[in-house]
């Protein structure tokens, strides 16, 4: 007893002591705690040396759920290793938008000169955006979008055409269907705007295909494994017995599927056609077997951009509202004649 009081008395003083010194030095000391710091916090280690000639750009990505985000997150660190002009700092949120907002207030405080983002969803990003409009450091949405609302908020969007995604998917299912038949959807992350715009593209264009009936929609996250659980379950549900089409989201939830409706004895590619979006080279290895139909293209190799549009800002020049890229659409022979070429 004597002793814990003891060992409790020395642990108050070095509180004490702690919090006098810190009182000192830095006022704005924050106490950060490892266990729910994101590691955009590790940023905050290597302070930004002013003057140095370089682009200091804060990075924060969504997390590395897809084939997809690999190449985007390795287009943009190889892009920025390969300019010397560049300083990169890179945060992984692990898909929590919470971490993102302290990645983006971490960069705030290290007064990067520009801050890239690819929000994991729409909503909930106002008031950090202001904060970084208070402090002048331009935002750039790298890949998805924010509510409409919060436009003034970012400087520049760059990224792909989402809606014109699902309108071409929804097309080639049409094209593979024969007009009529039942599908499954698959979307990505509920509240993203890249699952949000593709299931609007897609639905928009199936008015004009009345006897295509999409019997289920349910959200894959845009991950391999979680595809591959919610076709199972699909498939075992009673709307699941009779499907001649599943559209997938992104590459991997239809890689999934695939590996699903394999497992149900049936033959994807020809007893239910599939069509997905984003042109991972595994999506074209599928058609190349024959079970996966068509790849929408989404390009996720957006680091030359990036820094483009970062260079160009710190330059005082005005960017565009919306960077888009070019994409093209992949079915059959076209696929395979370009799987040798495939950069991700
Ligand atoms: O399609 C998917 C990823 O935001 C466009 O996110 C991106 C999407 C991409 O996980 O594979």
């Amino acid at each position: 007893m004597v002793q814990r009081k003891k060992i409790m008395g020395a642990l108050v003083t070095a509180t004490v002591l702690m919090s006098l010194v810190a009182g000192c030095g830095a006022k704005t000391a924050e106490p950060t705690t490892a266990s729910t710091a994101p590691q955009a916090t590790k940023a905050a280690d290597a302070p930004a040396k002013a003057g140095d000639g370089k682009v200091v750009v804060g990075f924060s990505q969504i997390g590395a759920e897809s084939g997809w985000r690999g190449a985007e997150t390795q287009s943009i660190q190889d892009t920025a290793k390969a300019d010397p002009t560049i300083d990169l700092k890179f945060s992984d949120a692990q898909q929590k938008q919470e971490n993102q907002i302290k990645a983006i207030r971490s960069f705030i405080a290290q007064k990067v000169d520009v801050i890239a983002m690819a929000p994991v969803v729409e909503t909930g990003w106002e008031a950090v955006l202001k904060e970084a409009k208070d402090a002048k450091i331009p935002v750039i949405l790298v890949d998805r979008g924010v509510d409409k609302k919060n436009e003034d908020l970012y400087t520049s969007f760059i990224g792909s055409d989402f809606i014109v995604e699902g309108q071409n998917a929804a097309k080639a299912m049409a094209e593979h269907l024969g007009d009529k038949g039942n599908i499954v959807e698959l979307e990505g992350t509920v509240g993203a705007s890249a699952a949000t715009d593709r299931k609007k593209g897609f639905d928009d264009e199936m008015k004009n295909h009345p006897n295509i009936k999409i019997v289920k929609s349910q959200s894959g996250d845009f991950n391999r494994a979680t595809g591959k659980q919610v076709m199972e379950a699909i498939l075992k549900s009673p709307e699941g017995k009779d499907i001649q089409g599943v559209y997938a989201h992104n590459d991997d939830m239809a890689l999934g599927a695939i590996q699903a409706i394999e497992e149900a004895g049936k033959k994807p590619g020809s007893d239910v056609k599939i069509v997905s979006i984003d042109g991972i080279k595994e999506a074209f290895e599928a058609v190349k077997a024959g079970k996966l139909n068509t790849v929408v293209e989404c390009n996720p190799l957006l680091g030359p951009q990036l820094f483009q549009a970062a260079k160009d800002l710190k330059a005082g020049k005005q960017l565009p509202k919306w960077i888009k890229s070019n994409e093209d659409v992949f079915t059959g022979q076209k696929a395979i004649d370009a799987l040798p070429n495939r950069k991700y």
